[in-house]
């Protein structure tokens, strides 16, 4: 997946863009928020924790929003190893991952850890010359920051390890020199350091009808094969589901996967759900109806099965979503379309056709 080259982003962004169109929508009655049933207690009630990533942002109604209907939240890039480590000289700063725990700590929600390793951030400091040096850097790390946080319930150890073209293991960045003896490393590190920690391994693209899902499927399936074969420690797949409205979904597809990896003991997690709507047509009423649509078949036929412990968005509001902040890098939307609508809240924070569609789901998903 190509993504935003900035790593240090600001930690307020007001994303006014959206406002206008918003404005425009069709006068439809909107319930005051805190009459909304809170998503997170409709979940609850069918054994599935909701949450969202999150980026601290301080606006009062979208804290509000996060806090009502998140059981969960993910910390958006704050996590991941460059932000806490940077280089070899710099001292491990947890400053800001704490700000998560506090908030988490108010709201009764869940901190999942995101992720302790992924090729797109290196840390060049953790590379040695040699496996033995690099397990003792990339080791020392893991076990610095998953122990640090005893209280982290679920973490991902390892992020979107599968090629886009080859569909096996990438070949850059630690994985590519050291393969499955580094990933079980990883895990197996992990699991000592957090040992009450439920553990994963996330990708993308492979919930979508395309051709490059149904590759990346099977190269997700067979490494999570090998992955058991090693009995390295893996709790769960973690299947981050960006969803394009270019890209058609494949619930049942998904639900294979679910299932072969249940079937391999895994849970599986939604773990960074949205629907970008970049092809759809640029009437507000007519988009936010397809991109529901879109949220719920997708819920609908991944939440039968019972494997599925978990959904978090990516994130839950337009108010604060890359899907609108990185248009430039890869939306490929259409400047006609107008701005991206792809979560459940818009960008004031009101709940849009797809929150109403995802509560529908929820509150008729089999319990697990
Ligand atoms: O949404 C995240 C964005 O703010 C960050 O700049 C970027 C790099 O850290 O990561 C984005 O989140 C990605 C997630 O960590 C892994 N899967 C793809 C997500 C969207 O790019």
């Amino acid at each position: 997946m190509m993504l935003p080259g900035s790593l240090f982003r600001p930690t307020r962004r007001r994303l006014l863009a959206g406002a206008g169109a918003a404005l425009c929508a069709p006068a439809v009655w909107r319930a005051r928020a805190d009459e909304l049933p809170a998503l997170r207690d409709l979940g609850a009630a069918r054994g599935i924790e909701i949450g969202s990533a999150f980026s601290l942002d301080p606006d009062p109604k979208y804290r509000a929003v996060i806090a009502r209907h998140c059981a969960v939240i993910t910390p958006e890039w704050q996590m991941k190893p460059p932000q806490i480590k940077p280089d070899a000289a710099s001292p491990y700063d947890f400053s800001t991952v704490d700000k998560f725990f506090d908030f988490a700590g108010r709201h009764s929600q869940k901190v999942h850890g995101h992720t302790l390793f992924w090729f797109h951030v290196p840390i060049d400091w953790a590379v040695g010359d040699t496996f033995e040096e690099t397990k003792k850097l990339y080791g020392g790390f893991i076990r610095t920051v998953a122990g640090r946080y005893p209280q982290i319930e679920t973490w991902d150890v390892l992020n979107e390890l599968i090629d886009d073209d080859s569909f096996r293991l990438r070949t850059g960045y630690l994985v590519g020199q050291y393969g499955y003896d580094f990933i079980d490393f990883c895990l197996r590190t992990a699991r000592e350091a957090a040992p009450q920690a439920r553990l994963a391994i996330n990708d993308y693209w492979i919930e979508c009808a395309a051709q490059v899902c149904v590759g990346k499927r099977g190269g997700v399936l067979d490494m999570l094969k090998t992955i058991k074969e090693m009995g390295s420690p893996l709790d769960a797949l973690g299947i981050q589901s960006h969803l394009y409205s270019r890209m058609p979904v494949d619930p049942d597809a998904t639900y294979d996967l679910i299932n072969e990896a249940a079937g391999l003991g895994l849970e599986s997690w939604i773990s960074e759900l949205d629907v970008n709507d970049s092809t759809l047509p640029a009437d507000i009423a007519e988009r936010d109806a397809l991109v529901a649509d879109i949220y719920a078949r997708y819920l609908a036929g991944t939440l039968r099965h019972p494997a599925v412990k978990r959904v978090i968005f990516w994130g839950i509001s337009d108010y604060y979503n890359w899907v609108l902040y990185d248009k430039d890098h890869w939306d490929q939307r259409p400047p006609e379309t107008g701005d991206a609508r792809p979560a459940l809240f818009d960008t004031a924070n009101e709940p849009k056709a797809a929150f109403h569609a995802v509560a529908r789901v929820l509150a008729a998903a089999p319990y697990r």
